[in-house]
């Protein structure tokens, strides 16, 4: 099913969230990061969902640096448009490689058929080993829209892009205890003319399909999905095509933080770079914020700008993905 800006005011009403289709945009002014605290926030003394058994681990408390993440989504939005075969999405690879340094970085290359002719495409991804046997992946699109003309894409692509590297920082040069993370930037999640199942997704249908040959997609404990997860009023739905059990992980994590006010509000199906993951058996979960500005307008508009992003959210997004990483290590 895909997915209008007017459902997902439907969808709100239905809800009835009454902010959802008329609140007002944020604030522009980013430049201080202040995280949701108990006084600001004001989460329950007790968290709504009760936590699973600790794992044992003594982890520091998830702790991404908002202002950091804000900082790469500036860069990523320099290069101007990224859409796959353009002179912005050739320096974007170049920048995330030159990020990921020493790292252990794979290319998946390939070309791929759209309805506008043939594209080279490129997943990336960065593998850090963890002792525990199987994988958690944590993937973002980092291509923009190939038929809008201006558009820089800083929620959508630039946010998932800028998260995943502040991420690999997290994860660099210390030796996982939990299962292994790949961190994949994913190509061609954009249709090139309108989203159908053949015109969408082209890196992930590519990357599940490789997986089930190569017998990967049985070690892959979760497919954590983020998109558009930047916005300065942020408001994660619940995404209904997800493995049920790891979209209620990623709300105990969003709970467990003090965030759950940002997560869930109302339900959305959206059809994203985690279909073919679920078409193929592996749990998947989108956590994707497609409520951007007054009835959605910024979306796939000139306007998807830096300022409308805060490291805020950018650092919810972050802390939350890490906390569901640790409740899937705990499982
Ligand atoms: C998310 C960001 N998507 C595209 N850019 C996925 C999507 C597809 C969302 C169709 C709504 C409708
Ligand atoms: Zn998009």
């Amino acid at each position: 099913m895909t997915f209008s800006p007017f459902v997902l005011c439907l969808l709100v009403l239905v809800a009835g969230v009454s902010s959802g289709c008329n609140k007002q945009q944020a604030p522009s002014e980013v430049s201080a990061e202040v995280k949701p605290t108990a006084a600001t926030n004001a989460p329950p003394a007790a968290p709504a969902v009760t936590p699973l058994a600790d794992s044992g681990s003594a982890a520091a408390k998830p702790d991404i640096n908002g202002n950091h993440v804000m900082q790469y989504v500036k860069e990523i939005v320099a290069f101007g448009a990224r859409p796959p075969g353009s002179q912005g999405h050739a320096k974007l690879e170049q920048y995330i490689h030159s990020k990921l340094k020493g790292d252990n970085v794979e290319n998946d290359t390939f070309t791929t058929k759209t309805p506008v002719g043939d594209f080279p495409m490129n997943n990336i991804i960065a593998k850090f080993p963890g002792k525990k046997d199987g994988i958690i992946v944590v993937a973002g699109h980092y291509d923009t829209v190939y038929h809008l003309k201006d558009f820089v894409g800083a929620n959508d692509g630039g946010s998932s892009t800028a998260l995943l590297l502040a991420l690999a920082d997290q994860f660099r040069g210390k030796p996982l205890d939990g299962y292994s993370i790949w961190l994949v930037w994913t190509d061609g999640e954009e249709a090139f003319v309108k989203w159908t199942d053949t015109d969408s997704v082209y890196g992930t249908r590519h990357l599940a399909q490789k997986w089930q040959q190569d017998g990967t997609a049985k070690k892959i404990k979760a497919f954590i999905l983020v998109d558009m997860i930047g916005d300065a009023d942020l408001d994660i739905q619940q995404e209904t095509n997800s493995t049920p059990w790891l979209s209620e992980l990623v709300y105990q994590a969003a709970t467990n933080l003090g965030y759950q006010s940002h997560f869930y509000q109302y339900k959305a199906g959206i059809e994203d770079d985690h279909m073919p993951l679920l078409k193929i058996g592996v749990p998947a979960v989108d956590i994707i914020d497609l409520d951007y500005g007054y009835n959605n307008v910024f979306w796939h508009s000139p306007q998807d700008t830096v300022d409308k992003l805060s490291p805020q959210s950018l650092a919810i997004s972050g802390d939350v993905v890490l906390e569901t990483i640790r409740l899937v290590n705990a499982r």
